[in-house]
């Protein structure tokens, strides 16, 4: 009796480490790929199905690995955490099997994006210690402290104005 060897289909596809840090640049690699095979030897060619939600086109799929694709869907607050990513792992000889994996995107720390003041003018001979207007930051972070420093203090013979806490304040000259 002989017996032949006949092609197994592929049970299972799992990716390791499945996890990215936020803001991650293209090509940075989530993961690889492996699959599960009776068949010694077997080679696979995997494809992203689908990408859950809004989050579609974050990934892509090189070789066995699985890398960024748009660096700007990979945001911890402003995105999903947790990508599925359904990926199809199909064997030398065609026999395919379909799994969904999870990528985890951890949070960094984000720059501020940019910084207002809530009024910018102030009437002449205004006293000093007056109070001008409060900055503000926008960030993405939550919950996060910003400490202003003024730079540049302009002014005829020193710095006219000052920051207290949030507050930009009317010195007055030295
Ligand atoms: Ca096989
Ligand atoms: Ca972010
Ligand atoms: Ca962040």
């Amino acid at each position: 009796m002989q017996v032949l060897n006949v092609n197994e289909a592929p049970t299972r596809v799992s990716l390791s480490p499945a996890t990215v840090p936020e803001n991650a640049t293209q090509s940075t690699i989530v993961g690889i790929l492996t699959t599960a095979d009776v068949d010694a030897g077997d080679t696979f060619t995997y494809s992203i199905l689908r990408d859950s939600g809004s989050q579609s086109g974050a990934f892509a799929v090189q070789g066995d690995r699985v890398v960024v694709m748009e660096t700007a869907l990979i945001n911890y607050e402003f995105g999903n955490p947790e990508h599925r990513l359904t990926i199809t792992s199909q064997d030398a000889g065609g026999l395919t099997v379909r799994q969904t994996v999870v990528v985890s995107v951890t949070d960094v720390n984000d720059a501020p994006s940019s910084l207002t003041l809530s009024r910018n003018t102030l009437p002449e001979s205004s006293p000093t210690q007056q109070h001008i207007g409060t900055l503000a930051v926008i960030d993405e972070d939550v919950g996060q402290q910003h400490v202003f420093v003024l730079e540049r203090n302009a002014g005829p013979g020193g710095g006219l104005f000052g920051i207290s806490g949030s507050n930009l304040v009317f010195i007055g000259q030295p």
